[in-house]
């Protein structure tokens, strides 16, 4: 009976085999598709794919690696197009890279703000196998004077928030020239040793390590050199922030993720027993450094103590952490709080900047527990 179907829609098992199956994510919306990562994500340096977070904005393209080519051109002497095999062909590079949706812990914002209500997955971390944008950016050379680099997907659709365009768009971003041309910027079509999944970019992506996960351009089809600040809605109206450090505020793309620590262990809610020592864990990240230091407080603040950094320690990855703490005899609501320190000097501060609207939520985020002086025994279920 299997049998039968499948040989009526042969293309739909290739997809199907392509797909990460997606156990135990949390569904934010059908369509976009739009998954969280549940907290056992961070158990791992490495995502698993099937529980790496999804961000989409519009549906799915379902894009065929033996016809797919990348359109290189715009402000360069030689415009190019190369195909899919061809891209394998070029010598490869592997990076682990943490990816953060700017809109990530937007829960935590009081008042609501509207989007989708992300807790603390949509982080991930993986390994990422592909070419250096560069390296096709030297072939296609950019003349003097080209500013960006704006990187387009298949995809398109009307976006939901207004001011916006008449008709449908694609996802574009762009990137300043001198970050695009880094030699960690690459086009991606391996995530952790398999090929790409469909949601997660097939059959190539862009991997922009330290900036927010807006810039990496999944079902990346067209890169155009330009020689004026792109000023795309997915640059200016969502994935922006008031800057007011010179004079009166401008608009600005997003660009580095900011310093920012979670608390994955215990989890919000978690009854915890008292008297007895339970370990704290984490992750912690950030854009432009690497992290320093992760403190915790468990009395509001008044005493912070050093976590332990442990894991892997890769340049554009985030780092693991754990700390003890003896929780207190008496039986009550107590909030965790983590505070991360990047090299740069760059601390988590207190509370949410306004100016940066739904985005960029990297306050401490306070995980409520409750201490009991017995903890109640789990029924098996
Ligand atoms: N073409 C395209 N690229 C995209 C998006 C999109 O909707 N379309 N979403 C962006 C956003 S906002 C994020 S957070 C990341 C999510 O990557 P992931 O779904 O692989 O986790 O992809 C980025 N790249
Ligand atoms: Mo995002």
């Amino acid at each position: 009976m299997k049998e039968a179907s499948f040989d009526a829609a042969p293309e739909l098992i290739n997809k199907e085999s392509r797909h990460s199956g997606f156990a135990g994510l949390i569904v934010r919306e059908k369509e976009p598709l739009n998954l969280e990562s549940p907290y056992h994500a961070f158990d791992s340096f490495l995502t698993p794919n099937e529980l790496f977070y999804v961000r989409n904005h519009f549906s799915t393209p379902q894009l065929d690696s033996s016809s797919y080519e990348l359109r290189i051109d715009g402000a360069v002497a030689h415009p190019l197009t190369i195909t899919y095999e061809d891209l394998r062909k070029m010598r490869p590079r592997t990076y682990a890279v943490t990816l953060e949706c700017a809109g990530n812990s937007r829960v935590f914002l009081a008042p609501q703000k509207s989007g989708v209500q992300w807790e603390l997955g949509a982080v991930g971390t993986a390994e990422w196998t592909g070419v250096p944008l560069d390296d096709l950016l030297s072939r296609a050379q950019p003349i003097d004077g080209a500013v960006e680099v704006v990187l387009e997907g298949a995809d398109r659709g009307k976006p939901a928030n207004s001011p916006k365009p008449a008709g449908s768009i694609r996802f574009a971003r762009s990137l300043p020239i001198r970050k695009a041309r880094q030699p960690e910027v690459l086009l991606a079509y391996e995530m952790n040793g398999s090929d790409l999944p469909v949601e997660h970019g097939f059959p190539l992506r862009a991997i922009v390590p330290g900036y927010y996960a807006m810039a990496s351009v999944k079902w990346l089809t067209h890169v155009t050199v330009v020689r004026e600040p792109f000023c795309g809605y997915w640059q200016t109206t969502e994935y922006a922030c008031w800057d007011a450090s010179d004079c009166t505020p401008v608009r600005r793309p997003l660009a580095s993720m900011m310093v920012k620590s979670v608390i994955t262990r215990p989890r919000m809610h978690e009854v915890v027993a008292a008297n007895t020592v339970k370990q704290v864990v984490g992750a912690a990240w950030t854009g432009d450094s690497d992290i320093a230091k992760v403190e915790l407080t468990t009395d509001g603040g008044q005493s912070w103590h050093v976590a332990r950094l442990i894991g892997p320690i890769q340049r554009y990855a985030w780092r693991h952490w754990e700390c003890e703490w003896r929780t207190p005899a008496r039986p009550g609501r107590y909030t965790l709080l983590a505070r991360a320190t990047d090299a740069a000097g760059s601390v988590q501060q207190d509370k949410h900047d306004p100016n940066y609207g739904s985005y960029a939520v990297h306050h401490t985020l306070p995980i409520d527990v409750l201490v009991e002086r017995v903890v109640p025994e789990r029924r098996p279920a």
